[in-house]
């Protein structure tokens, strides 16, 4: 069990899908993290072990690598796909209730913003590390995160912004939230947002990259 585990790990991490995937070359013609998560169910490997043994190891080590600039979006992308990948088979599990997911992650790129690679990347790597995702799109304003905030009364609430001018939504929408729900937590993120921008509006964390909101997540998640 510990070697498959190993293998799906390593398959995130260097973002092989499944057998007919060229990428990475060294891996072609090999099972990806489709086959092998398949296997390791059918061999009766616990949902909860194939999560935490090996996604959340590989989509940490990916993230980690990306934090220092040992890999690039294109290879996080991929890691991300092979854990879609993975995460199609557990998903009936984490449906079904036989399997906990660690927590809830509501996100979104606040109103007047398109720009969605980065949420995206966000998002993918926190649902790789265990937590439902629910994800808002682009262009979001207050209303529709108050009422994800709702519907998920346990949802951390992400928000990305990537325009100077957008940034004024990012503060207009974490005070709509927070005169409604002073104790909700709020992570946010985006190229133009700083440490002391998140102090200014109240949020209650700000982090560069997807790996900080993860570990932040998992603050909490430990915390709870
Ligand atoms: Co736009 N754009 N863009 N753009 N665009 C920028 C952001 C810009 C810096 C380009 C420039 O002028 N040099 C500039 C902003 C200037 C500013 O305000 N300071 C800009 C502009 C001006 C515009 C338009 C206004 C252009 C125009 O129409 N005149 C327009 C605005 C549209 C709108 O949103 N209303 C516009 C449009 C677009 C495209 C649609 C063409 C396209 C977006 C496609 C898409 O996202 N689907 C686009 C792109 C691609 C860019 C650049 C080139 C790349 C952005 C990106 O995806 N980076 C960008 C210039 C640049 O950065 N080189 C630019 C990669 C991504 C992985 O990084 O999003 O920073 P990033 O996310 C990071 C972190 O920030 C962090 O994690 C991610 C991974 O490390 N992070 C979080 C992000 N969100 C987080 C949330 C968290 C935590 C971390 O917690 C919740």
């Amino acid at each position: 069990m510990e070697e498959l585990l190993k293998q799906i790990a390593h398959c995130v991490e260097f973002g092989k899908i499944n057998n007919s995937s060229p990428y990475p070359p060294d891996m072609k013609g090999q099972d990806g993290a489709d086959e092998l998560t398949l296997k390791a169910i059918e061999s009766g490997v616990s949902i909860d072990d194939i999560l935490t043994g090996a996604l959340i190891v590989g989509m940490k080590n990916v993230g980690v690598k990306f934090r220092e600039n040992k890999v690039f979006v294109p290879q996080v992308l991929m890691s991300a796909k092979a854990m879609s990948a993975a995460m199609a088979h557990l998903k009936p599990y984490f449906a079904s209730g036989a399997a906990k997911r660690k927590g809830t992650f509501i996100i979104g790129t606040v109103e007047g913003d398109l720009h969605d690679i980065g949420k995206n990347l966000v998002a993918m790597m926190i649902e790789g590390n265990g937590f439902e995702v629910i994800d808002l799109g682009v262009d979001v304003n207050g209303e529709r995160f108050l009422s994800a905030a709702e519907d998920h009364p346990e949802g951390v609430i992400g928000l990305s912004a990537l325009l100077t001018t957008t940034m004024v939504n990012m503060e207009k929408i974490v005070k709509t939230i927070k005169d409604k729900f002073p104790d909700r937590k709020i992570c946010i993120g985006g190229a133009p947002v700083t440490e002391d921008f998140c102090r200014k509006i109240n949020a209650d964390f700000y982090s560069p990259d997807p790996q900080g909101a993860v570990e932040f997540l998992n603050s909490l998640a430990i915390a709870t």
